[in-house]
């Protein structure tokens, strides 16, 4: 969304599995203890859950939040649909496949949820090249979750179309830089270890 917006930006990095996140001085600017969180140096604002944190630049910005009402409320409506459905779903199936892969019920429950979402995705993008019209916060926000398909163990076979749509933000020059920046440091984070 930075790299979108234009704006100038630093990066962060806390190590969530060391407990960064439970620290004290992390815990000043987001009391939920959960990343992101994003800190607006020009007026000294800080706003942590993703979705006020697309809202917020967006506004800033001028871009990718239409002003019309229509198209305003349908991008926040499909943004909502990320923050309160598929980012917590799939962070929980995520979890029970990774940590307690023998639990049926957890494990079972939140895959046939996230499928469920995936096919509500799907069917919407029938009408139209992007979640809610022109590319917007709501595809900035859906597009981590559904770029690696192969790392859920979920084939994209029955989404046809959610398996075009996910490659479309993927061409877009911003969106490179912005992955770019983060695996460059995954690997520098990676070779110091
Ligand atoms: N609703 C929050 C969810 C944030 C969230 O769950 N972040 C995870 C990483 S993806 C986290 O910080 N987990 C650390 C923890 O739970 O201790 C948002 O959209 O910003």
């Amino acid at each position: 969304m930075l790299e979108e917006c234009g704006l100038p930006y630093r990066l962060h990095r806390r190590e969530l599995s060391a407990g960064d996140q439970h620290q004290p001085e992390f815990r000043r600017i987001n009391p939920n203890g959960k990343i992101p969180v994003t800190v607006d140096t020009d007026v000294g604002l800080t706003i942590a859950e993703s979705g006020a944190v697309l809202i917020y630049l967006a506004e800033k910005s001028g871009k990718l939040l239409p002003n019309e009402q229509g198209q305003r409320t349908e991008v926040l409506q499909w943004l909502f649909f990320q923050v309160g459905n598929l980012g917590t779903m799939a962070g929980q199936y995520n979890h029970f496949r990774r940590y307690r892969p023998r639990d049926d019920y957890a494990f079972g429950r939140y895959r046939d949820e996230v499928l469920r979402l995936l096919g509500v995705m799907d069917e919407r993008l029938g009408e139209g090249d992007y979640i809610a019209g022109d590319h917007s916060i709501a595809d900035i926000a859906l597009l981590p979750w559904i770029r690696a398909p192969q790392k859920w163990d979920i084939p994209f076979t029955d989404f046809s179309r959610l398996d075009a749509w996910y490659r479309r933000p993927l061409r877009r020059p911003a969106v490179i830089r912005g992955f770019d920046v983060l695996e460059t440091r995954e690997l520098a984070a990676e070779n110091q270890r």
